[in-house]
């Protein structure tokens, strides 16, 4: 492509000046097209003997956001970015890069390949490429550090986190403090440089003093990541690339990052990581909703129980700016309530996260009613009461009597049909499903439940408030649990099930954990109350009569009064004012017992098969899931499994995971547990028809579209 026919970047000559300007919407990702319009306006403005100065900036709202993650799976990558950064480093004539705004992963590369960098302070940049499972693959490891040093340069490339750039020391020759005025000063910038000769200042010369990188500096880093970078690959990658980055010549460095930087690519979390970034994307996209459907204005909501959930829920609002009314029927637990959210906040404070006056703002904005008629004017209900049918009726009863006209009601419950809450209102297509994650005001995930008569506005409305109160929204059918807890159902059960059949809880824990998530089933299990379980279980009795040994050792436990960590006994013992969960024999005495009274045979369990077991079971029920419409896609359930349930990012989900390891081997094991357990199997482990289909096919979940 020649410079005339690229319109993704274009240049236009200033005076001694040549100007060339990205225009890649929507983020100038460094696309094919762009490396290549690059290449021809830098060769063009090099060749014309007019032009001193070449300066690189972008017509869009942002500089860059690096390199164009979508063709990374094609191969398509010629001329690399690399190749157009060495033109850059080594041009005869300076190029400044002008940030107008954020530049992220080979965005900042490039300008960290430029002889001079100006940005406006507030902006920000960053080298978030670990979030991708790889590294920064265009000479960020190498140039960064000889800018910044190596303590700064190694915290952002391994956390991913971007920085302003008037705290990134070194990296920048001109920091104009308004925005408004950086095209200007940086024209005045340029005039000086020509005036003054047109220096050229190539990173490449720069050499990192050792003595300011010793390798205390690196093995503490790697103890103080230790925990946060369990299981991933590419962390320990970039902090390899940027000890090179001390040792070696820029060359040999750029030559060592690139290797690791392959070794990334090539990884299974790489793929899952990108599959993740373009997944969490994607879940926004919903086809219930277009462009024309208008959004309901949300300026204030109620939100009916001020426990533990509720409260969370409030402080989502709350710390949008969003107005709150909370109900509770007695001014004692409104009181509490009020008073634990204060609590949070203040804790926010003592760890500096929150200023006094922030905390005051909010406060400020959550109110408290004892009556329903507090509700009559907000925009916005959410209720959060008890998980009961006849409860959850009578409260949709009282909105329905008392809300105005266009309030959209919403239920957080977790399990409910929304269909039949929201046939006891005479507005249905008001009615929708909020279910927030505990708990609320951290996790991320909002599962929002379309009802059969949900209008397409309020889910509209429901989606982008989720976006303003900074939560992941995944749009999902009614059905018993929803996305999330419906497919959490086989995973518990198997645990419960190996337990009786005589594994220990920690090795299934162990190994979970070991895959990647938190903690594993029975920890969890503890923390959450073994009574939630029970309950859960007495309320859906005639969906696992058929199986005698469902869960009969936690049912057992609850019955004990072993309801978790909350009472210092579960599965595990715990001791006073300490989580750690610790082994207790008489557990595995009374699964023996059961299983013996249940005539279940003892079996040796496998890691592989503890695995198999939970993680399989729990793939099936999602395509179960996929099939049935209740997810849209095989990523949304990747979405709610990530934020939701702390399933590891560096695998992208359960169904990226099956993806990966192939559904052939997903839909044999599941065969052959359906053959080898007996009844049990042959009740448990029938593959769904969507992963037997497209096992057969040698398509993945991700080829699956209703
Ligand atoms: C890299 O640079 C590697 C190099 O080191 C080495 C190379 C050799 N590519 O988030 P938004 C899409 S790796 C392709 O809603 P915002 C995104 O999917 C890269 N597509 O906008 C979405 O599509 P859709 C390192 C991209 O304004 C649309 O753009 N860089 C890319 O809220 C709008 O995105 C990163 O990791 C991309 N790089 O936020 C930065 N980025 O409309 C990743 C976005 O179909 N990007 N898209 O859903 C971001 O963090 C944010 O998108 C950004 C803009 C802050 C830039």
């Amino acid at each position: 492509m020649s410079a005339e026919q690229s319109t993704v970047v274009v240049s236009q000559n200033q005076g001694e000046t040549a100007l060339i300007m990205m225009q890649n919407a929507p983020v100038n990702a460094l696309s094919k097209a762009v490396r290549v319009g690059l290449i021809a306006e830098i060769e063009a403005a090099l060749n014309n003997a007019n032009v001193k100065v070449i300066v690189i900036s972008s017509q869009l709202g942002l500089f860059s956001g690096g390199a164009d993650i979508s063709e990374f799976s094609s191969g398509n990558l010629q001329p690399n970015l690399p190749e157009v950064l060495d033109l850059i480093e080594n041009a005869n004539k300076p190029v400044v890069a002008v940030l107008n705004g954020p530049a992220f992963g080979g965005g900042l590369e490039l300008a960290l390949a430029c002889h001079y960098r100006i940005s406006f302070a507030d902006n920000k940049v960053g080298l978030p490429e670990v979030n991708l499972g790889i590294l920064p693959g265009a000479g960020g490891t190498q140039r960064l550090p000889r800018l910044t040093g190596v303590a700064q340069a190694l915290d952002m490339i391994v956390s991913g986190k971007p920085v302003k750039a008037a705290a990134l020391n070194g990296v920048f020759d001109l920091i104009v403090d308004d925005p408004a005025k950086l095209m200007s000063e940086s024209q005045a910038f340029v005039a000086q440089l020509i005036n003054d000769g047109c220096e050229i200042k190539r990173v490449k010369d720069i050499e990192i003093d050792t003595e300011t990188a010793p390798s205390e500096l690196f093995s503490q880093y790697r103890q103080g990541i230790a925990k946060q970078a369990r299981g991933f690959f590419s962390p320990e990658r970039c902090i390899q690339a940027v000890e090179a980055a001390v040792t070696l010549p820029l060359k040999d460095g750029l030559q060592k990052e690139a290797e690791l930087f392959m070794e990334c690519m090539r990884s299974p979390q790489a793929r899952a990581q990108q599959h993740f970034f373009f997944a969490e994307k994607a879940a926004g996209h919903v086809s219930d909703y277009d462009k024309s459907t208008p959004v309901r204005d949300i300026k204030s909501v109620g939100i009916i129980g001020a426990g533990t959930m509720g409260g969370g829920i409030a402080m989502n609002f709350a710390n949008a700016g969003i107005p709150v009314v909370m109900l509770e029927l007695k001014a004692e637990a409104l009181e509490k309530g009020l008073g634990v959210i204060r609590r949070n906040y203040e804790n926010s404070a003592k760890k500096g996260k929150l200023s006094q006056q922030d905390l005051e703002d909010r406060m400020a904005l959550l109110h408290g009613t004892t009556e329903y008629s507090g509700l009559a004017d907000v925009d916005l209900v959410i209720e959060a009461v008890f998980e009961k049918m006849d409860v959850k009726k009578q409260v949709f009863t009282q909105l329905d009597a008392i809300c105005k006209k266009g309030a959209i009601l919403a239920s957080n419950t977790s399990t409910l049909d929304i269909n039949e809450i929201a046939d006891c209102t005479s507005r249905p297509e008001d009615v929708i499903g909020l279910h927030f994650f505990s708990p609320a005001n951290v996790m991320k995930l909002l599962e929002v439940v379309k009802g059969e008569k949900t209008s397409a506005d309020v889910i509209k409305t429901s989606m982008q408030l989720a976006k303003k109160i900074r939560k992941v929204a995944v749009l999902v059918g009614v059905c018993f649990g929803f996305v999330g807890n419906r497919m959490i159902e086989p995973y518990g059960r198997e645990a419960n099930r190996m337990m009786l059949e005589g594994a220990d809880p920690e090795h299934v824990d162990r190994v979970i954990y070991d895959f990647g998530l938190p903690m594993g089933p029975f920890t969890m299990g503890d923390m959450a109350g073994l009574d939630i379980g029970y309950f859960v279980r007495q309320s859906r009795k005639e969906h696992i009569a058929h199986d005698p040994s469902y869960a009969v050792v936690a049912d057992r436990l609850v019955k004990d009064g072993r309801a978790g960590l909350k009472v210092g006994k579960g599965v595990y013992l715990y001791e006073a004012g300490n989580r750690k969960p610790i082994p207790d024999p008489t557990v595995a005495q009374i699964a023996k017992e059961e299983a013996e009274k249940l005539g279940v045979k003892p079996r040796k369990h496998s890691d592989e098969e503890i695995l198999e077991r939970c993680i399989f079971t729990l793939i099936n029920e999602g395509a179960h899931i996929l099939e049935e419409g209740i997810a849209a896609k095989s990523s949304d359930i990747d979405v709610i499994y990530v934020y939701g349930y702390g399933f590891p990012v560096f695998r992208g989900g359960p169904m990226q995971y099956a993806d990966e390891v192939g559904l052939d081997k997903v839909y044999a094991a599941m065969c052959k547990y359906r053959d080898e357990l007996g009844e049990y199997g042959k009740a448990w482990f029938e593959p769904a028809p969507l992963l037997k289909r497209l096992a057969e096919q040698g398509k993945r979940f991700a080829d699956f579209a209703k």
